[in-house]
């Protein structure tokens, strides 16, 4: 007999196709009753493929012992409620770093040289009565990375491809790393010229990119949020972007997504992203492979692949 598996979110193609040929999958993200789904397998469900797993999910399935998140992060799954249940927690790592990262040169880039209204002007035929406005460059700029992490790391690299200086901000300083460190965000945030969020989410990060921070930022810095909507005071970073206190932000994550606050679509110092950071064919598929091994890992009583928990 095939094992029940639970999804909790819609996964990649290949993905779902697998988890169908190998285990007896059920779909709770589009069960029409919920409640039924989870009260008619309760009792089979030992793994759940995908995030969003809270501790009253837990507590309604007894014998499970296994979450395969999709994503690196995994703040979406109540991690103390997996550790207290002897639950083991998987993600996805390393396997999305390119893509965060090149997304995240895109959304400066984009920034910076305004490509998203360049575009519109071009389509409004605007060009033939007056050049576009001149913009500013990447080169020679300060980032500060807060959150030096895997993905924080190819971050940098392009940076420094584009001829910026990295600093960063983290919970420790990495000896073998080149960077400047900083243990201060608001000293950091001071000194650059860009701040790229790039850190995990959840309670120990939440709001760290605070009233504060966006005040040292300054008139002539920018932000960059691919982390998690929680990581920033939203409210702060409206209010700073109408103020002129921060010159522009591109955001790829936002506190209440798939909702943004309606107030930055009409701003044109903000790039808007719908959290695509590792939305790419190849990226997606490899996550996706890794929910799967993680899943076989877990059945075959062998050592999982990827446990953060
Ligand atoms: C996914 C992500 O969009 O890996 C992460 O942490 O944010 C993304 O890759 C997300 O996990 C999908 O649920």
């Amino acid at each position: 007999m095939k094992p029940t598996v639970l999804v909790t979110q819609a996964l990649p193609p290949t993905c779902e196709k697998t988890l169908d040929e190998r285990f007896d999958a059920h779909r709770l993200y589009r069960a029409e009753d919920r409640d039924a789904l989870i009260e008619r397998l309760a009792p089979s469900v030992t793994a759940i493929a995908g995030g969003k797993v809270p501790a009253t999910l837990m507590e309604k399935l007894p014998n499970l012992k296994m979450i395969s998140n999709f994503g690196v992060g995994y703040d979406s799954v109540d991690t103390e409620a997996a550790r207290q249940r002897g639950i083991a927690v998987t993600n996805t790592p390393d396997v999305l770093n390119d893509a965060m990262a090149e997304i995240t040169i895109g959304l400066m880039i984009a920034l910076s040289r305004r490509l998203i209204s360049a575009d519109a002007y071009v389509r409004a035929g605007k060009w033939p009565s007056a050049a576009y406005p001149l913009q500013t460059e990447l080169r020679g700029k300060t980032v500060g990375i807060i959150g030096l992490g895997r993905i924080g790391k190819e971050i940098a690299a392009r940076c420094l491809a584009m001829k910026m200086r990295v600093v960063y901000f983290g919970r420790h300083r990495q000896n073998h790393q080149p960077y400047v460190y900083y243990d201060n965000l608001v000293d950091m945030a001071r000194d650059v010229d860009w701040l790229v969020a790039i850190t995990p989410g959840g309670k120990s990060t939440e709001r760290l990119v605070s009233k504060e921070v966006l005040e040292a930022l300054g008139p002539k810095g920018s932000l960059c949020n691919m982390a998690r909507g929680s990581v920033v005071d939203e409210a702060a970073l409206v209010e700073a972007l109408q103020n002129g206190t921060i010159a522009g932000a591109a955001l790829d994550v936002f506190e209440n997504e798939p909702r943004v606050p309606e107030v930055l679509t009409g701003m044109e110092n903000v790039v808007l992203s719908p959290h695509q950071g590792s939305a790419t064919n190849e990226t997606r598929s490899a996550m996706g492979d890794l929910i799967i091994a993680n899943l076989d890992a877990f059945f075959a009583g062998e050592p999982l692949l990827t446990r953060v928990v």
